[in-house]
């Protein structure tokens, strides 16, 4: 979808009052406003985006990087990797919390890490690709913050891993799902693994 997806966001979405039992579990509040609801054993539907919306993973060598950086923290972190789709210039994941640490973390870690590998192959980006870091014209890679909504039913999961899937179509990138492979479209649909192995929750 085009935009910035607010409709996720916990200031439109997430207008819930938290349980006082919620408030004990865990909350830390984020800048500007945005709180995050942890332990309670929901999956988490995360989103973020590349620094101003930029698209700097707009091609195949930087998607299937972060797609290789997804599945090594994931085996670090421990936690389930539900569905997600890398488009050209956001993210969306859906994972279960993480053994150790919380999704928060786990975004930090991995914003970090492909970051930090997109950099150093800069040297060998074409010509014409953005670039960014200490001697390129972005200061960064990733804008800082991430939106995070709490999925708790079967019905939620669904439309989130549909709205996924169908992302890259309704940005007009491919026509069908099954070309673009940097989502875990394959493995719901056609029960094939992907680029990295995907957990079905029931
Ligand atoms: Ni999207």
């Amino acid at each position: 979808m085009r935009g910035y997806h607010f409709w996720n966001s916990p200031l439109r979405n997430g207008t819930r009052v938290p349980h006082a039992s919620v408030l004990r579990v865990g909350i830390s509040l984020m800048p500007k406003g945005l709180k995050r609801y942890y332990g309670r054993g929901h999956l988490h539907f995360l989103t973020f985006s590349c620094y101003r919306r930029l698209p700097l993973l707009n091609t195949i060598q930087a998607r299937s990087l972060f797609v290789h950086a997804l599945g090594e923290i994931r085996e670090r972190y421990k936690f389930l990797l539900v569905g997600y789709v890398v488009m050209p210039d956001h993210v969306h994941l859906l994972i279960s919390e993480p053994a150790k640490g919380t999704p928060s973390v786990v975004l930090k870690v991995l914003k970090q890490r492909v970051s930090r590998d997109l950099r150093g192959s800069k040297r060998r980006a074409p010509s014409g690709q953005l670039r960014f870091g200490v001697d390129g014209e972005l200061p960064r890679f990733w804008q800082p913050r991430f939106y995070d909504f709490n999925v708790y039913s079967a019905k939620k999961r669904k439309e989130k891993l549909d709205y996924m899937h169908a992302n890259p179509v309704k940005r007009g990138l491919v026509n069908n799902p099954a070309a673009w492979i940097w989502s875990s479209w394959s493995f719901y649909a056609k029960g094939e693994a992907g680029l990295v192995p995907i957990d079905r929750v029931e």
